[in-house]
């Protein structure tokens, strides 16, 4: 396939922000994007998001691409034209949304799908999706949980069971919480704090529960601040403990700040301890987490990074070093469906989305599809 034309053009996400849409050849890729964003992300554009779309409409290179690889050359290409070393200073969100389009018009070239030709141990995920919202995803609600996502992981043997066993489960909880209101990611807005929520979760429900703290969000200078108490370093790995030991929590995602290496390896081992703004989807912070022991599982978002050759090295190293990688979606989501072809694509154990709202079911609904069709 050659690249013949490339269009780009500034589209709304679901919280209405500006994000960015790339057409190669008539297929059309975008990228979501971040709110709890985590310092060590790459830049979603260079310079800007209207510089970017500029770029990429004057692209002439008619590139030829025959596999996943020859991104090499486009990325070799921005590279001399940015007069830049690391292709990532073309912004996560240009990069990425730029590469997806190109793989996406391969894949309809070669009468595949997008997932058939990423290179990767082939799987479907288990999902594991937001049910109860707090933190910055919740700052339009006045009273809100200090950690950002109560997640549920359900058990069940299929793909598809597991869909709808999240559906059920999240119709469950809305009731028992008696919640009328959605965040941005659509999980249930309430009133209630942590230990609250986790005890309804605990006695209600037949699935695995997970918390995203997001520990950073609330990080002040430091201290943790739980609305008017503060919390140090140590107490916070306590308290992050004794939750999992208490209410057996089974998934535990920045439970300390993002530059706190350490902390995270003094979490305990019977959760899974993931790191996502520690990590940042960045080779160079996830060697890091690996030699200092800080993690067992880490959250992959294609577009903390942007290129997608180096989002498959991450999820080599992932492998290698028996940690379980989590692909998940943005807080600012679009209807694009392709994550869930890189999670199967690139064989990741979970895939983290919202469950609720059709930017989120997208990916869901391609997934119990690619299971069904494999
Ligand atoms: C997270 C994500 C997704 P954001 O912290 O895990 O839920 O949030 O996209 O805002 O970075
Ligand atoms: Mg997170």
């Amino acid at each position: 396939m050659i690249i013949k034309k490339v269009r780009a053009r500034k589209i709304r996400d679901s919280r209405e922000d500006w994000t960015i849409e790339v057409e190669v050849n008539g297929c059309r890729a975008s990228s979501p994007s971040g709110k709890s964003t985590g310092k060590y992300e790459s830049k979603p554009y260079y310079k800007s998001l209207d510089y970017c779309v500029k770029f990429l409409n004057k692209w002439k290179d008619n590139v030829e691409i025959n596999s996943f690889w020859d991104l090499k050359e486009v990325e070799r290409i921005i590279r001399k034209r940015l007069k830049v070393r690391d292709v990532k200073k073309f912004g996560g969100n240009a990069l990425f949304a730029f590469e997806s389009a190109i793989l996406k018009a391969l894949a309809r070239a070669k009468k595949k799908e997008l997932w058939e030709i990423i290179p990767g141990r082939k799987k479907i995920p288990v999902p594991v999706g937001n049910a109860v919202g707090g933190g910055v995803h919740s700052s339009n609600f006045k009273v809100h949980p200090v950690f950002q996502e109560f997640l549920i992981i359900p058990r069940e043997k299929s793909f598809k069971k597991n869909y709808m066993a999240l559906k059920k489960l999240y119709k469950k909880i809305g009731k028992i919480l008696r919640a009328k209101k959605r965040n941005d990611e659509g999980a249930w807005q309430t009133s209630l704090d942590e230990i609250e929520i986790l005890r309804v979760l605990r006695k209600k429900l037949k699935a695995d529960i997970g918390i995203d703290v997001a520990a950073s969000s609330f990080y002040k200078k430091r201290d943790y601040k739980y609305r008017t108490v503060f919390v140090s370093k140590s107490e916070q790995i306590d308290y992050m403990n004794n939750l999992v030991d208490i209410f057996g929590v089974k998934y535990l995602e920045d439970p300390v700040q993002e530059e706190d290496f350490d902390g995270f390896s003094k979490i305990s081992n019977r959760t899974m301890v993931v790191g996502d703004d520690l990590i940042a989807t960045q080779i160079n912070r996830l060697k890091r987490a690996i030699k200092e022991n800080s993690v067992n599982a880490m959250i992959i978002k294609p577009n903390q990074n942007g290129s997608l050759l180096e989002v498959r090295d991450v999820f080599e190293i992932c492998k290698k070093n028996k940690i379980k990688a989590v692909i998940s979606h943005r807080s600012g989501e679009t209807m694009d469906n392709a994550l869930a072809d890189y999670a199967v694509g690139f064989g990741a154990d979970y895939i983290k989305t919202g469950i609720y709202g059709e930017v989120r079911q997208s990916k869901l609904d391609r997934l119990a599809r690619i299971e069904k069709d494999r």
